[in-house]
């Protein structure tokens, strides 16, 4: 039997070898679901927005394609342990990749700024947590510095075996179709992922429009400097400096595609259609992309054609953001008769 895991599926086209020790949880292989009542609020006919649910990875995000091959990589390199700054996701994979692998995982996260599910997976997996009084990118610079300091291997984005790993995606997305989408829309936050899919989907050969999201309060690629004190709901992408700057401003222009931005409210509101109308419940971020047809369609400019977005990360990360949500809640004594 083929193991489980993006290496196990996609090992020829990964920097892997005989002797690379492949830690996995089963990433990848996550489903690529029909949204018919969200292409219909865009305006687009039925069959043509599919959502990539990544969510479904084994901690909850999409994070986990990229870490299962770092962690392996570092593994390889007989690595101390690994080490990242992190809005919550990337923290929550590495903790659980170094647990698997026996490696010392050091987080440094920004005070106040991780959703608490996120924080509870890193807690949970015992990894070693720096609380920041700062915000992403400062903590970025410091988890940088402390990693050539001390000997450890840098997790984040600009570790190439993240890259390689998170292209994976492309390449479930290209078989699940048969074909590449038109267009393809997600969430951007330090660019890594958008650079990971473009390259995927350039190694076969293919070429989808590609459109990043941005909150408004963080959008340095849409205002085309970085923005110092970002703000927006969606914590994942409240990064205000991009690491990959460069290479999404590449996919961009290569494929003819855009950057944008999205409002919270925008946001917040695409985050509940995809719960109420489609049964998908993801984190804000990964609403950005679905909030982001919805502008492009009222300003009659949506893309015709296949769209795929990719819903990075799963509700359940942030439960804080979606109970502020208003619902009516009807108290009762147990035991006597209801009426609906
Ligand atoms: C749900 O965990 O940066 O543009 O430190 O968690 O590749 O950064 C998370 C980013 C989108 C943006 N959706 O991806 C981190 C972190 C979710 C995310 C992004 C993130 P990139």
């Amino acid at each position: 039997m083929r193991g489980s895991g993006i290496v196990a599926r996609w090992r020829s086209r990964l920097p892997v070898t005989a002797r690379t020790p492949i830690v996995t949880l089963g990433e990848g292989d996550t489903p690529l679901v029909r949204a018919d009542r969200a292409a219909a609020a865009a305006g687009k006919p039925a069959g043509s927005v599919w959502l990539k649910l990544e969510g479904c990875n084994p901690t909850g995000s999409f994070k986990d394609r990229g870490m299962a091959l770092a962690v392996s990589k570092a593994l390889e390199a007989r690595a101390t342990g690994v080490l990242c700054a992190s809005t919550g996701n990337t923290s929550a994979a590495a903790a659980a990749y170094a647990a698997r692998a026996g490696l010392r995982c050091v987080v440094f996260l920004p005070k106040g700024k991780v959703a608490a599910g996120k924080l509870a997976q890193a807690v949970m997996h015992g990894a070693e947590i720096v609380e920041v009084d700062g915000n992403f990118d400062q903590a970025l610079t410091m988890a940088a510095e402390t990693a050539t300091k001390r000997g450890f291997v840098l997790v984040n984005s600009s570790n190439p075996f993240r890259i390689e790993g998170q292209k994976t995606g492309a390449f479930e997305v290209v078989e699940a179709l048969g074909r590449a989408p038109a267009a393809h829309f997600m969430p951007v936050g330090n660019a890594g992922n958008i650079t990971a899919y473009w390259r995927g989907y350039r190694e076969l050969g293919t070429r989808p429009r590609m459109f990043g999201w941005q909150a408004a309060g963080a959008a340095p690629l849409v205002h085309g400097r970085p923005v110092r004190f970002p703000r927006t709901v969606a914590t994942a992408i409240r990064i205000g400096n991009p690491v990959s700057w460069a290479q999404a401003v590449a996919a961009r222009d290569e494929s003819r595609g855009a950057i944008g931005a999205v409002t919270d409210a925008e946001i917040l509101s695409a985050q509940r259609l995809l719960a109420r109308a489609e049964g998908v419940f993801c984190e804000p971020a990964s609403a950005a992309p679905l909030a982001g047809l919805l502008r492009l369609a009222r300003a009659g400019r949506a893309p015709s054609g296949t769209v795929v977005c990719v819903l990075t990360g799963h509700g359940l990360k942030d439960p804080e953001t979606a109970m502020k949500a208003k619902t009516k809640i009807r108290r009762v004594k147990a035991g006597g008769e209801f009426r609906l």
